[in-house]
């Protein structure tokens, strides 16, 4: 199967790194919704990253599904089994799909958007929304450790350290790393193991 999207999207990202834990073979085809509009619409009319072409030519979208499909092919799942664990994951993974977002946004707002149409008010809403989704997950990670080995590594590790870098590498003035030192170190751990390497979002 294929799954299309540039890994500088948080989405296509934490697709490929979860797939790739869950030792579900994939083929990557780095195929932009900007800069290669055409080719991606020829692919999935509706032009979202990450899209998954199933090995039948099912065409999934949205990087949470795509992960549920790819773990009911692996038969394991990226979360916790006790139920505390999972609601703790559930709330990590939840705060750094909001971060994911908000960078999103801010990101369009200043790169698609004309600079005289560009709306303030929404923008500082966004970064406000950013900043609570981070000092949340900072509390979290600082509170208790996130597994960072391949082996034990949840979804609430992959989407954190993703979103993280994400931010770091789009918003780096907006989220100053100095503030958030556990997970800074933390994204740092889960940066250098194989399965994040192995999807570089450069
Ligand atoms: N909730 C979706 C969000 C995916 C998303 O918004 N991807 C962006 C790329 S980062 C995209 O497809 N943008 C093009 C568009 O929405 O038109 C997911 O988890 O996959």
């Amino acid at each position: 199967m294929q799954l299309v999207g540039m890994l500088d999207s948080p989405y296509v990202r934490r697709a490929a790194i979860s797939l790739r834990l869950l030792g579900v073979p994939f083929e990557h085809r780095p195929v932009s919704v900007f800069s290669t509009f055409e080719e991606f619409r020829g692919i999935n009319p509706v032009v979202k990253a990450p899209t998954l072409v199933c090995d039948d030519g099912t065409v999934l979208m949205d990087s949470t599904l795509i992960i549920d499909y790819a773990e009911a092919l692996s038969g394991r799942i990226l979360m916790p089994a006790a139920l505390a664990e999972r609601v703790r994951a559930l709330r990590i993974t939840g705060l750094a799909l909001a971060a994911c977002e908000k960078t999103v946004q801010i990101v369009y707002e200043h790169n698609l958007r004309p600079a005289e149409k560009l709306h303030q008010p929404w923008v500082d809403r966004v970064r406000g929304q950013l900043v609570a989704a981070y000092a949340a997950l900072e509390r979290e990670v600082a509170a208790s450790p996130l597994p960072a080995d391949e082996k034990t590594m949840t979804q609430a590790g992959v989407s954190t350290a993703v979103a993280w870098s994400f931010t770091q590498l789009m918003l780096p003035d907006v989220i100053a790393a100095d503030g958030f030192p556990a997970l800074s170190a933390y994204a740092a751990r889960a940066e250098s193991l194989p399965v994040f390497l192995g999807a570089p979002q450069v």
